[in-house]
């Protein structure tokens, strides 16, 4: 069966707590292969470019801020049906609805510190993936 990738960040409060290992263990056991991976800092610059479609949104400059404030873990995951079943693992965006087993229920915080982020559709991996990585780190 065709595999497709998704794009995700391991978000500043994650990688501060020290839950970058504990979050990529249950990537791969949840079956995702990694195809790039990378510790780095966003930029505001990169934080409003990425985040742009929420730009009018009440929380912006408190999701720029938090976004650009430490180091994040930018990857690429393959797998068969990648964006969907990533989203399903990480949880819903408030860890308060987040199911049982998901990153988010295990790691988030609040609906702003939520540990992860992950594509939502094969279009938008594709653009946030090249944002982070060039061609040749696309394993
Ligand atoms: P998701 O990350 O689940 O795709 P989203 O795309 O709706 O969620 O929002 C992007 C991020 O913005 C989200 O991970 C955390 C932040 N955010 C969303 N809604 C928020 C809110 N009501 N208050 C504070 N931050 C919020
Ligand atoms: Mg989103």
């Amino acid at each position: 069966m065709a595999t497709n990738r998704t794009f995700t960040m391991i978000k500043p409060d994650a990688v501060e707590k020290g839950h970058i290992g504990g979050i990529l263990s249950m990537i791969t056991e949840a079956g995702f292969r990694i195809v790039s991976l990378k510790l780095t800092q966003l930029t505001l610059a990169d934080a409003q470019a990425f985040y742009a479609v929420h730009k009018e949104r009440p929380f912006f400059g408190e999701l720029v801020e938090f976004m650009t404030r430490g180091p994040i873990v930018a990857a690429i995951l393959e797998k068969e049906n990648a964006v969907e079943d990533f989203r399903a693992l990480i949880g819903a965006t408030n860890p308060a609805d987040a199911a049982e087993g998901t990153i988010r229920k295990k790691y988030a915080t609040s609906v702003g510190e939520n540990a992860v982020h992950g594509s939502d559709s094969d279009e938008n991996a594709a653009i946030e993936s090249n944002f982070h990585f060039a061609g040749r780190e696309q394993f």
